[in-house]
């Protein structure tokens, strides 16, 4: 059969670069036994036009669109980009409407019924993840009840087969990369193009739902299969620069030390970036990446006070956070971004001034080396976050998380009932740093080096 797998249009350019679309790959991968191409409108000039285009000379029997992202889950910058999906929806099935068409993805398991409901000309949707489902409903398509873990309609009635259990990813192929260009997702700072060494998170972060996307227990590829993948990268499209898109990369561990000694043992040239966990990291472990080329780190602790990290469950203190900033300014050649939220449950005046000072601490500690963002958190399903929030009397049981526009999505995000004024503080003086304090100490630094080039010469 031939397939056509799609990459959700986000509806605008992002500044940060298109992201290759890994699931996409994977499912590409388990289809082998299919004619499958592939179409990311986020890296077209005219999305909607090129996509007519592909579907009338490929002329596909079933399009699988990958919603990644509903939304930013940016309170500074809301943007829903859930609304291209009918559209896109409605133009394939104007071009042709006996292709089948199924919706997946991260983004679509988290809000599955409620969009297949909003989406009524989508004939199918895959719950989680989709090597082996995929596969398994287009051998079964008048029959989709034999599959699990699909939504489907009967008369116009949807129907949901029930959950099934998640793939071996253990064991699974390394996800082709050939179907798309590659050059497109290239970024001068960041790095758009991913891999996966483990699935899971066994840490229970409240406002997080990876457990719910990939599961409480890791599921873990050898370190042999992905430096076959880097090596796969490097050979095939002379890709040296990535990003591993793990829950942390240094959970587990051994894991982690595993993959970066075969890095080292091989002696792939490579740089790459990944998310930390803080309580497992240490000089060592500093020292073991940056020789595996690791340049950048993201560090999420969220909170500054030990009352708000416990309210949070982060399972780290304010000290694992001040240690970690002492490690990463004496070990040499890795940066590291640190993400804050502005007013988490637990965070009172005392941390709330803390994460605001925070924006200039961060920077002059690690004196050009990292940095730190701002945030607030975007309340979505699957979290303990939800609970809290309907608890306090913020949302209710009947609150919609997948808004019907940016309005909408405006008010779920998390601020805490017990301090809403530094909420509106906050964002008057995040507004004054980033747009005039910011811009002003960099064109004053530039201006400085400039002087100091010009009195050399
Ligand atoms: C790594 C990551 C990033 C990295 C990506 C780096 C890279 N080079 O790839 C970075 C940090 C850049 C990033 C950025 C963003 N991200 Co992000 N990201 C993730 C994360 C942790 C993993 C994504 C991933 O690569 N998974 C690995 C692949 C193999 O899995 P997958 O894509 O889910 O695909 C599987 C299934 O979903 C399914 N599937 C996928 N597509 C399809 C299609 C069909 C038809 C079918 C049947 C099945 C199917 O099968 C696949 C194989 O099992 C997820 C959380 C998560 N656990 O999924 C968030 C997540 C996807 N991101 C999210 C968000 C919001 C963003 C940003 C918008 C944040 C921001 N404002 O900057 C941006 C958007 C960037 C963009 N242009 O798309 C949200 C989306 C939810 C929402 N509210 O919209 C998530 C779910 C996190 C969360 N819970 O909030 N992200
Ligand atoms: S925020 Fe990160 S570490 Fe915490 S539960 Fe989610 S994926 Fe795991």
């Amino acid at each position: 059969m031939k397939v056509l797998l799609i990459q959700a249009y986000l509806g605008r350019n992002e500044s940060d670069g298109a992201i290759f679309p890994l699931g996409l790959c994977y499912i590409a991968t388990a289809l082998k036994k299919h004619e499958v191409e592939m179409f990311d409108p986020n890296t077209s000039r005219k999305p909607y036009e090129e996509l007519t285009e592909k579907i009338k000379c490929f002329q596909p029997q079933a399009a699988c669109i990958s919603i990644r992202n509903v939304d930013t889950t940016q309170r500074r910058d809301i943007f829903y980009y859930f609304k291209t999906i009918r559209p896109t929806v409605q133009l394939i099935k104007s071009i042709d409407p006996e292709i089948k068409i199924m919706l997946g993805g991260a983004g679509f398991s988290m809000f599955a019924e409620k969009i297949m409901e909003r989406i009524p000309e989508a004939d199918f949707g895959i719950y989680l993840e989709g090597e082996e489902s995929v596969p398994e409903l287009l051998n079964n398509l008048n029959n989709p009840e034999n599959t699990k873990g699909i939504f489907s309609r009967n008369n116009g009635v949807l129907k949901f087969t029930g959950i099934r259990g998640m793939p071996d990813f253990t064991n699974l192929p390394i996800p082709r990369r050939d179907l798309l260009d590659i050059a497109k997702y290239l970024h001068p700072k960041n790095n758009n193009i991913g891999i996966q060494t483990k699935r899971g998170c066994a840490l229970k972060c409240a406002y997080c739902n990876y457990q719910f996307l990939n599961g409480a227990v890791y599921r873990l590829r050898s370190p042999g299969s992905i430096a076959d993948e880097i090596e796969y990268l490097i050979n095939d499209f002379n890709i040296r620069k990535f990003t591993f898109v793990d829950s942390t990369f240094n959970v587990p561990q051994r894991h982690a030390e595993g993959i970066c000694n075969e890095i080292i043992k091989r002696g792939l040239d490579i740089q790459w970036s990944a998310w930390f966990d803080i309580k497992h990291f240490s000089e060592e472990l500093a020292l073991l990446i940056r020789k595996a080329g690791c340049r950048n780190i993201g560090f999420s602790p969220d909170a500054v006070t030990d009352k708000a990290l416990s309210a949070l469950e982060k399972g780290i203190t304010e000290e694992d956070i001040k240690k970690s900033l002492h490690t990463i300014k004496k070990v040499k050649g890795i940066k590291a971004g640190y993400n804050f939220f502005i007013t988490s449950p637990g965070q009172d005046f005392w941390g709330f001034l803390k994460t605001l000072a925070l924006l200039f601490k961060i920077p002059l500690t690690l004196m050009g080396k990292g940095g730190c963002r701002l945030g607030w958190i975007r309340i979505e399903p699957y979290t303990k976050i939800y609970e809290i929030a309907i608890k306090e009397g913020l949302i209710d049981k009947n609150t919609e998380l997948l808004p019907e526009n940016e309005q909408q999505l405006s008010m779920l995000f998390y601020t805490n009932p017990s301090s809403k004024y530094l909420d509106v503080i906050a964002r008057v003086v995040l507004d004054l740093v980033e747009k005039l304090l910011l811009p002003t100490a960099k064109s004053l630094l530039n201006s400085v080096r400039i002087l100091l080039k010009f009195r050399r010469n």
